[in-house]
């Protein structure tokens, strides 16, 4: 079993375990206030529903497993389902096929539980299965991730017509976690949110400016604004101060990218001049010690490339890879390498030896294997129909 679905596997079965002991605890309360507190009942009443308790959990893994408790009311009727069809089972397994003439009565006696496993799968399970999927024992440097929201396909993209598959893209998240992990990066999540489609894109959230410093951005587009509540949060959480881009400044992350003390900012559909501006402000008003290199990008639609990072990232020795069709002037980068694919400009330094490197570009990996890297693939199609890239699912503070 892989990783991952061994990770699922126990997520899914967290999940119905604590619906099920739930929806067990509150059926025994209902009857001891039906009963009037005689104790003496419990046991046998225990015994009653202890069966249709295990019916139901099996049922809430097996919903999980197919990933139906990732969005609300999939849980919901997950949850309906699971009860009614445990009720019928432990029925049937009572009184055989009688069991079908008692319906209207077992529905009475298993009221209780039923409305609880209803209730508890969207408000408990789905919770308990994020949490659980998130869960990692990694101990290192902090990546800050947001897991793809349930409304993922209505993220925007210059594409037409594509279609995202949540598990797939679920899927290929969590690979991206699993590398990050295996390269020392522990993950923390900002809060999961189905109402921003985008969030899963974090890095164009929040820049990095230094040690316990970053910068709040102001992203471009007007439906990612909310997403940078919630990156705030997490990052003041790990102690770090923040600074913000004010109105009427632009910025997304996606257009800063850090190489040594040069901090290069895409001038893009995303990122205006006063943004730059006031990201070359703070740096002068704090004295930090980076220079800030504005680099006008040519359109997305003429490029492909919607950010600075779409079309240049660094490796961990500083040679920038590049797409040079995306800029619009001469390269600015002292040490360059030109890639060819869409997607190969776009790696995460995971270590000092170690790139991440889309499964989309298989000559970039080629190019930097062969350079003296460990190369880390991971398949992020279902990003990338969303214009995403390798660096945009994370916040790696260094
Ligand atoms: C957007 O259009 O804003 C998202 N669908 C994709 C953002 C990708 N961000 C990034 O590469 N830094």
């Amino acid at each position: 079993m892989t990783n991952n679905w061994s990770r699922r596997l126990t997520a899914s079965v967290l999940a119905a375990l604590a619906v099920a002991l739930l929806a067990f605890a509150v059926n025994m309360l209902a009857y001891l206030l039906v009963d009037q507190f005689q104790l003496a009942a419990l046991g046998s009443i225990a015994n009653g529903f202890w069966q249709v308790d295990l019916f139901a959990l099996v049922f809430i893994v097996l919903a999980a497993l197919f990933g139906l408790l990732r969005v609300w009311w999939l849980a919901l009727i997950s949850g309906v389902v699971s009860a009614a069809l445990a009720v019928l089972l432990s029925g049937v397994a009572q009184l055989g096929s009688q069991a079908f003439g008692y319906l209207p009565t077992l529905a009475g006696l298993y009221l209780f539980f039923m409305v609880a496993v209803a209730v508890a799968t969207p408000l408990l399970g789905r919770r308990v299965y994020r949490a659980a999927l998130a869960w990692r024992r990694s101990r290192g440097r902090i990546a800050l991730v947001r897991v793809p929201a349930a409304t993922l396909a209505e993220a925007l993209t210059s594409r037409s017509g594509v279609a995202i598959d949540a598990t797939r893209a679920d899927e290929q998240w969590d690979a991206y976690l699993g590398a990050l992990v295996a390269a020392g990066w522990q993950t923390v999540e900002v809060e999961p949110a189905d109402r921003l489609a985008d969030g899963v894109f974090v890095e164009d959230t929040a820049v990095v400016l230094g040690d316990r410093l970053a910068l709040i951005t102001r992203p471009g587009e007007p439906s990612r604004r909310a997403e940078t509540v919630s990156v705030a949060d997490a990052l003041r959480a790990q102690g770090i101060t923040l600074y913000e881009i004010e109105e009427p400044g632009t910025l997304d992350g996606g257009d800063v990218l850090t190489v040594g003390d040069t901090v290069y900012v895409g001038r893009s559909a995303r990122t205006n001049a006063e943004g730059i501006r006031q990201l070359r402000e703070l740096v002068g008003e704090l004295s930090l010690p980076l220079t800030v290199v504005a680099v006008p990008l040519r359109s997305a639609a003429e490029s492909g490339a919607l950010h600075l990072k779409s079309a240049a990232t660094a490796l961990p020795d500083g040679t920038v890879l590049v797409r040079a069709e995306a800029l619009a002037g001469a390269s600015p980068f002292a040490r360059s390498l030109a890639v060819s694919e869409p997607s190969g400009a776009n790696v995460v330094a995971l270590a000092p030896d170690t790139v991440l490197v889309p499964a989309s570009a298989p000559k970039t990996a080629e190019l930097v294997a062969d350079l003296g890297y460990k190369v880390v693939t991971v398949d992020l199609a279902e990003f990338e129909k969303l214009d995403g890239s390798a660096t945009c699912l994370s916040i790696l503070l260094a």
